[in-house]
């Protein structure tokens, strides 16, 4: 049975972590692995996503908000997330294409929230605003040690060019952030799974189509296949 799409609701995916993890890298994977199974597939990324979030993203990398605080950050990712996901994510789910998002929520809960000491009372509430009911049906944690992601977002740049507003960070500041990403794996185990991501490339597209299959591709053959019999009967 192939998997076409169903005419329901997409799925969607997020991917987090921290830098240089490989998530630009594997969003690729992932997106032209659905695609060959004839699921409707986009790939975007945060923050941007929508000509007005891109705006806000180029503001905000370039460092100079960074003296408004964590606070103020908080509010101009989010901000960045209401555009996109109004302009590109909920249109697309709606049509039943699976979006899959390089950084999402989790991103503003790590850097500005635990990172930025936030009180989780102010975080929810501003999801709240921003996100309403959505939250990704699952959410990829590509975990591996602060400093090799660091050398890999570096060796990507070539050594040479600027390394952007969070890159900038010290090691502390990352290897803080990775525990963040830990922590809301444990938190909410339904939606999150962690990813070694220190393998090869390919062990770690493996370990991700290993989820992406376990948690998303049941209910897409479920559906499939009540619309089938539907057909047949
Ligand atoms: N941010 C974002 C917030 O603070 N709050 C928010 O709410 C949001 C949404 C975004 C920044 O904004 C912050 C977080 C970020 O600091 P960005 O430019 O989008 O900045 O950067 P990142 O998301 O951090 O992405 P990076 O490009 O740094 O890392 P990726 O995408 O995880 O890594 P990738 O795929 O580009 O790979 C990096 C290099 O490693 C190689 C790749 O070829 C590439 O050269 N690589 C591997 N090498 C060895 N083994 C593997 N398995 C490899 N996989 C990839």
């Amino acid at each position: 049975m192939s998997l076409m799409q169903t005419g329901g609701r997409g799925s969607f995916i997020t991917l987090e972590g921290g830098e240089g993890a490989g998530k630009s890298t594997q969003l690729q994977v992932i997106v032209e692995k659905l695609k060959a199974l004839q699921i409707d597939a986009l790939a975007t990324r945060e923050p941007g996503g929508s000509p007005g979030a891109e705006t806000l993203r180029e503001i905000l990398l370039s460092g100079q908000l960074k003296h408004l605080g964590p606070k103020a950050e908080a509010i101009l990712f989010s901000a960045a997330r209401i555009d996109h996901v109004d302009c590109l994510i909920e249109p697309a789910l709606a049509k039943g294409t699976w979006v899959v998002c390089d950084r999402f929520l989790d991103s503003t809960r790590a850097y500005q929230g635990a990172l930025g000491k936030l009180d989780p009372r102010f975080l929810s509430a501003l999801e709240r605003v921003t996100l309403g009911d959505l939250l990704p049906d699952l959410t990829l944690i590509l975990d591996l040690p602060a400093d090799v992601g660091l050398a890999r977002a570096k060796a990507r740049r070539g050594g040479a060019g600027e390394a952007d507003r969070f890159e900038q960070e010290d090691l502390q500041f990352h290897e803080s952030l990775r525990a963040a990403f830990l922590a809301i794996a444990k938190a909410e185990p339904k939606r999150c799974v962690i990813i070694d991501a220190q393998r090869s490339q390919s062990e770690v597209t493996e370990a991700i189509w290993a989820a992406i299959s376990d948690r998303l591709l049941p209910r897409l053959r479920l559906v499939e296949a009540e619309r089938d019999a539907g057909h047949g009967a």
